[in-house]
């Protein structure tokens, strides 16, 4: 018998959240318990295209708003290939961000739909699961001030959050809420119970393609 797929599992969320808390927390829950697991974040900035993206992030440069959403899909599928790859040979991938933040911070922007945010992004591996960290920013507050980049302001951040719920209404994606405002250990343990589940029904099942 081959070797059973690893899961892809997304946690989404705005600033703050507790995204990449709880994905490093994930990935050594599922090691202790004996499985394969890696974290891999996007943006990826060690990459040529992650350097673009970091530096317009930091606001060191300016990209024209279009180019820059590109890149971000861009940096996305550069990792493609690596990603088939672990999801084949049995690690399942915990990812800080992805696609639908993609979406979600390009369509909070003027001018933007959902529909031309969405396709650069068709056809990428499909994530099994999507947890979204759901917090109002006020429960978010004592943990710290917005930092310095692009996109760190309370009226931006709330346009990116409404546009994450009309994702969330996608049916064709495993979506789940998260009450992010609880302590990080109860978080954590509806994520791993969430992500356990994920992993044993992927492993039976080809990877999909996201929003096709
Ligand atoms: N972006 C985009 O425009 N297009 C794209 O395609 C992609 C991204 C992929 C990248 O930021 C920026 O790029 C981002 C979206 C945009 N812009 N914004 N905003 P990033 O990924 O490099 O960094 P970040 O996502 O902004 O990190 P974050 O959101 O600020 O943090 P987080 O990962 O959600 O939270 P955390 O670092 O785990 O926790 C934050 C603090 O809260 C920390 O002190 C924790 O100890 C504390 N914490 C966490 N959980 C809890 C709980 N439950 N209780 C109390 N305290 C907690």
């Amino acid at each position: 018998m081959g070797v059973r797929r690893g899961a892809l599992i997304v946690l989404e969320g705005v600033d703050r959240a507790g995204k990449t808390t709880q994905c490093k927390r994930l990935v050594q829950a599922l090691r202790d318990s004996g499985k394969e697991a890696e974290m891999m974040r996007f943006p990826d900035r060690t990459t040529m295209i992650g350097q673009l993206i970091s530096s317009y992030l930091e606001k060191k440069s300016n990209l024209e708003d279009h180019t820059v959403h590109l890149l971000f899909s861009a940096n996305r599928w550069e990792q493609v290939p690596l990603m088939k790859k672990k999801l084949e040979q049995g690690i399942s991938l915990v990812v800080d961000r992805y696609a639908f933040s993609g979406v979600a911070f390009t369509s909070a922007k003027p001018g933007f739909s959902l529909e031309w945010c969405q396709n650069p992004d068709v056809g990428l591996p499909k994530p099994d699961l999507v947890m979204f960290l759901q917090v109002n920013p006020a429960e978010v507050a004592g943990r710290g001030g917005f930092g310095d980049e692009r996109y760190e302001t309370s009226v931006f951040q709330r346009a990116v959050q409404q546009k994450f719920e009309q994702l969330i209404k996608d049916p064709s994606v495993n979506w789940k809420v998260i009450d992010a405002a609880r302590s990080i250990e109860d978080v954590h343990t509806e994520i791993k119970t969430l992500s356990e589940n994920a992993i044993n029904i992927a492993e039976n099942q080809p990877i999909g393609e996201l929003w096709k």
